[in-house]
């Protein structure tokens, strides 16, 4: 299992490459017949470039050229600040072999890049301003959350060749323009990774935080038990991950975060402003917990591991004393080595528990994650028991009505959308595509793109919605190249949604914009699906299903 993409893989790029010409030149003709044409185009500007779009663009005739002689200034006294200016000074002097010595300052100078903490409240917890002259790049922000997505805009602002590992050649390190102010529109914009139905290791988390992090996604929700595997160390209950981690889909040998490994992904989101949601799945999808302990069995005998991909067959002993005892040792480990003010409990698809079982355990669990101190998200299935209005529900139906989390949104529940048909990330595109289910739907980037996320599920309007989230499931995932593969493009899709203002929606724009991403995936040598829908600008290399 790699991080990259195989040398059979890359063989097999040059033969993709030449299908993708075919098929992007016949959508740009078909579009272009539409009169409604997506433009392709590889010179960045204000306008055809960034994903998500930001909140107001003015773009102007003036442009930044990054020189040997570039500094990148932070603000004095911020360590956060400094951490951004050496981010940015990282990723760019291997591919312009310049110096950037970053220096700290309690002013914006005259030139240069300048990072400023501000103290103006208008740009909100995660904005930033962004402004590019012929002599500096100043981007501000009341907190360095804002500073870093700054800083992620200003990164779609250079050529791609930006984010090579190698210095570029004859590539004039030009900005172009003008005036960005830009804030979200959803506090929680995120994407999930099934570490259990196949275990993904350090690395491919870090490597997808990367990734996520450069449209603003700030949640990563880490799917970490389920009936194939258990996937985080537990002191207390120790065989839950040397037994219950130690097989995956498929028989392969599965794996497991010990508490170090945990404690630096949540270190590597941190530095990336991305915050680590922790799932632990109840009281169904628990065949490898059963498996690891007899005791958590209402029969008292374990059950064998499961490596199959069938749902629903699995519960933990509701009426026994010793499952929230386990419960309470799980959860207070995990809370305690997570940050974040989220732990995700769950819930869905416990057909092997009957209602009146389902809701003592809510019951019982919920009270149990308050205790930790953090905030309970599960699927939508807990409103069923009423939850108390703190609890945020992750919205996976695959209607627009439904009255249980309706009511749920009017006792005051925040919602977290992840509607099936739109925000599941291992759909698949087409009939076509290999990797991937289809149960819920077919998902093609327009159709990833077109829905309105504060204005989706009937009775759920966008003061209930607290964000977006898209599920990669790995039940048909075996490496980094396969998550790529169904992330990318409908992750940075939903990161739209979930970022841009809705006035600013528009498929034509999103088009080329997304477009103009395909050469800096193939610059950092990632994999993707080259929708046909796309106009990828020239230097997009499509990946492999
Ligand atoms: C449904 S969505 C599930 C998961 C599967 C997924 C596959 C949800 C809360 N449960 O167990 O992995 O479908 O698409």
């Amino acid at each position: 299992m790699g991080i990259g993409l195989s040398g059979q893989r890359l063989r097999r790029l040059g033969v993709v490459l030449a299908v993708t010409a075919l098929v992007v030149g016949g959508a740009s003709t078909a579009a272009a017949a539409g009169g409604q044409a997506a433009t392709r185009s590889a010179t960045p500007s204000m306008t055809n470039s960034i994903v998500p779009e930001p909140a107001v663009v003015q773009p102007s005739h003036q442009r930044f050229r990054i020189t040997p002689g570039t500094m990148i200034f932070t603000q004095a006294g911020s360590d956060q600040a400094a951490a951004i200016g050496d981010q940015l000074a990282a990723l760019l002097r291997p591919s312009t072999g310049f110096e950037l010595p970053v220096v700290h300052t309690f002013f914006a100078p005259h030139t240069g890049i300048a990072l400023m903490l501000t103290h103006n409240s208008k740009l909100g917890t995660e904005g930033y301003t962004l402004d590019v002259s012929d002599n500096s790049v100043v981007i501000t922000a009341a907190t360095p959350n804002g500073l870093f997505y700054g800083v992620q805009t200003l990164r779609q602002l250079l050529p791609a060749q930006a984010d090579a590992k190698t210095r570029q050649q004859h590539v004039a390190w030009t900005v172009p323009g003008g005036h960005i102010a830009d804030q979200p529109r959803f506090a929680y914009r995120g994407a999930m990774l099934d570490v259990s139905r196949h275990f993904f290791g350090v690395p491919i988390v870090e490597r997808l935080i990367d990734e996520i992090s450069l449209y603003k996604v700030n949640f990563l929700h880490l799917h970490l038990s389920d009936d194939q595997g258990w996937r985080i160390a537990i002191a207390k209950w120790p065989n839950l991950a040397t037994h219950g981690g130690s097989t995956e889909v498929g028989g392969g040998a599965g794996g497991f975060f010990t508490v170090a490994q945990y404690e630096q992904i949540v270190a590597y989101a941190r530095a990336h402003f991305v915050t680590i949601v922790p799932e632990i799945d109840g009281p169904g999808h628990t065949n490898a917990a059963l498996s690891s302990y007899a005791q958590l069995n209402c029969d008292g005998v374990a059950p064998p591991l499961y490596t199959g991909t069938d749902v629903g067959f699995s519960s933990l002993c509701v009426n026994s004393a010793v499952t929230y005892q386990f419960l309470t040792d799980v959860l207070d480990e995990l809370a305690a080595i997570t940050p974040g003010p989220f732990v995700h409990i769950g819930g869905d698809e416990a057909q092997s528990t009957t209602a009146t079982d389902y809701a003592t355990f809510e019951g019982k669990e919920l009270p149990i994650v308050a205790s930790t101190g953090k905030r309970a998200i599960g699927w939508h299935d807990v409103t069923q028991v009423n939850p108390p209005t703190s609890f945020v529900a992750q919205f996976w139906g695959t209607t627009q009505t439904d009255p249980t989390v309706a009511a749920a949104a009017a006792r005051g529940n925040m919602v977290i959308m992840s509607p099936a048909v739109k925000a599941y990330l291992d759909m698949k595109y087409t009939e076509a595509t290999k990797l991937g289910q289809d149960w819920a739907a077919l998902i093609e980037v327009k159709d990833a793109y077109g829905w309105d996320p504060g204005n989706y599920l009937q009775g759920v309007g966008e003061k209930s919605v607290l964000g977006v989230e898209g599920p990669i499931w790995s039940e048909t995932l075996l490496d980094m190249a396969n998550i790529e593969y169904l992330a990318f493009p409908r992750l940075p899709a939903l990161a739209e949604l979930g970022w841009s203002p809705e006035s600013t929606h528009d498929w034509n724009s999103f088009a080329t914009r997304l477009g103009n991403q395909g050469p800096r995936w193939t610059v950092r040598g990632m994999n993707f699906y080259a929708s046909p829908q796309v106009p990828w600008a020239p230097g997009t290399v499509g990946g492999v299903d």
